[in-house]
């Protein structure tokens, strides 16, 4: 046999075991069923960008050797953001300090951010006496970069402030400063200086430079040409990640594909999603919004079905933990998008931990959970009957 015959037969005996080997593996999980993957149509740049973005957030893990601390909550994004999936009340963060817009009174005892780690020869951070608090289970991490170019004008014709449909639901946007290294979009809406900010469960971040930047710095005590305070003395340190990796980070989070709904079409589905309608869960939870121009086209106009409206609303007595960011009131939450909530126990140990801390265990614990402005789409729910309320949950499951 010549070389040549020799490669093909040994090709094809490759080509046979995996055939074969194939069989006795357990199949492969379906795309629908993971979170960490890149959208649709990266062009190869953008696929390059995207993987150096998962590297650096998922296995660049900080050590006192490279920038780590001196106090911080975790060495990675990843080890809080596992799979890109949510997080549990294991990797919770806690923020302390302010009870409204005045700003926060323990910003010189280390407010808002609880760093509760520290290398050795730091003491930890305690929450001292006479602060409210909060606790916040990650949440994942998937689609954001379409929500990120959903326009302001878009966000602001969903708000409803002085509830004048009357469907007790009102929702404001989160308006708040932008800091320094943030350029807004050309087509801002700004009202007194202040920007709609989106992202996190008070939506007190503006884009996801923005909550990159803060995560690095607060979290894992990191500093960056954009954020270059020491988290422990504030003194300005040279940079411990770089412009470029910060990016790349961010290109990840923009071009993580969104959650693939499941069993779309299905019977139950179709019921769920009308009931969703009509009960007006609909009234936060948007189904369907639209992007704006990108030059990544993979994101660029392009209808989404996030089932969030991003803005805030008050949620009644019950979630009030008495702590809030930016203008936000204590009893207000950013409405969480629903996409992917039924893969949320790969992420969460086979279980659910819903809500902005986890305190609910399953969803309709969530459901229950919902005061203030969703009150009346609660005790709606309530009304249903047992099959047209499996058809609601079987249908969020599916999202
Ligand atoms: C200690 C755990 C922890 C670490 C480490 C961490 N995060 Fe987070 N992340 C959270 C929590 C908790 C929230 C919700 C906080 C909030 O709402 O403000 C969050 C929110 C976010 C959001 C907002 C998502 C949304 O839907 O609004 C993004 C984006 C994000 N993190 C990215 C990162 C990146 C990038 C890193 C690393 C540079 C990182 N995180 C490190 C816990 C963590
Ligand atoms: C007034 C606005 C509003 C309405 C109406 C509303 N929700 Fe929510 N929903 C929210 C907010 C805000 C949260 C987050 C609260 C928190 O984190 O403490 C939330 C959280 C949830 C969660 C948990 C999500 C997660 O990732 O933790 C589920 C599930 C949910 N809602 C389903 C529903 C269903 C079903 C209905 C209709 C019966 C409904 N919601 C009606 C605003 C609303
Ligand atoms: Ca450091
Ligand atoms: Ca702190
Ligand atoms: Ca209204």
């Amino acid at each position: 046999m010549n070389q040549r015959n020799t490669f093909i037969s040994g090709m094809v005996a490759i080509i046979f075991l995996i055939i074969s080997c194939s069989k006795f593996e357990p199949e492969a999980p379906d795309d629908d069923s993971i979170l960490d993957g890149p959208v649709n149509g990266l062009t190869y740049e953008q696929n390059r960008q995207f993987l150096a973005g998962d590297i650096a957030f998922n296995n660049e893990i900080f050590t006192p050797a490279t920038g780590l601390g001196p106090i911080f909550v975790a060495t990675s994004c990843g080890s809080c953001h596992a799979g890109d999936g949510k997080g549990t009340p294991f990797t919770t963060l806690v923020r302390f300090g302010q009870t409204d817009s005045t700003g926060n009174k323990f910003l010189h005892l280390g407010g808002p951010q609880l760093q509760n780690r520290a290398i050795p020869g730091f003491q930890t951070e305690v929450i001292p006496n006479g602060a409210t608090s909060s606790k916040f289970t990650p949440p994942a991490n998937t689609g954001l970069g379409f929500l990120e170019l959903v326009s302001d004008e878009d966000i602001l014709s969903m708000s409803d402030p002085e509830d004048s449909n009357g469907d007790g639901i009102s929702g404001v946007p989160s308006f708040g400063y932008l800091p320094e290294f943030i350029t807004p979009n050309s087509n801002a809406v700004v009202k007194n200086g202040k920007y709609i900010h989106r992202f996190g469960k008070k939506a007190a971040a503006y884009n996801l430079l923005h909550q990159t930047v803060n995560a690095y710095n607060q979290d894992m005590g990191i500093t960056s040409t954009f954020t270059p305070h020491d988290v422990y003395s504030g003194h300005t340190i040279d940079p411990e990640v770089s412009d470029k990796t910060v990016r790349d980070v961010v290109f990840y989070l923009q071009t993580l594909k969104a959650p693939i709904p499941r069993s779309k079409g299905n019977g139950n589905f179709e019921t769920g999603k009308a009931l969703f309608t009509q009960i007006n869960c609909s009234g936060c939870h948007t189904p369907q919004l639209q992007t704006g121009y990108s030059s990544v086209s993979a994101l660029s106009n392009k209808t989404i079905y996030p089932y969030t409206d991003m803005l805030l609303h008050d949620m009644g007595a019950e979630l009030d933990d008495g702590y809030t960011e930016g203008f936000a009131k204590t009893s207000e939450w950013r409405t969480p998008p629903l996409w992917g909530l039924g893969l949320s126990p790969n992420s969460q140990g086979g279980q659910y931990f819903l809500m902005h801390d986890g305190r609910a265990k399953s969803i309709e614990e969530a459901i229950m959970m919902h005061g203030g402005e969703a009150k009346l789409s609660k005790d709606k729910f309530n009304l249903l009957n047992e099959s047209e309320k499996s058809a609601i949950i079987h249908f969020l499951k599916s999202l």
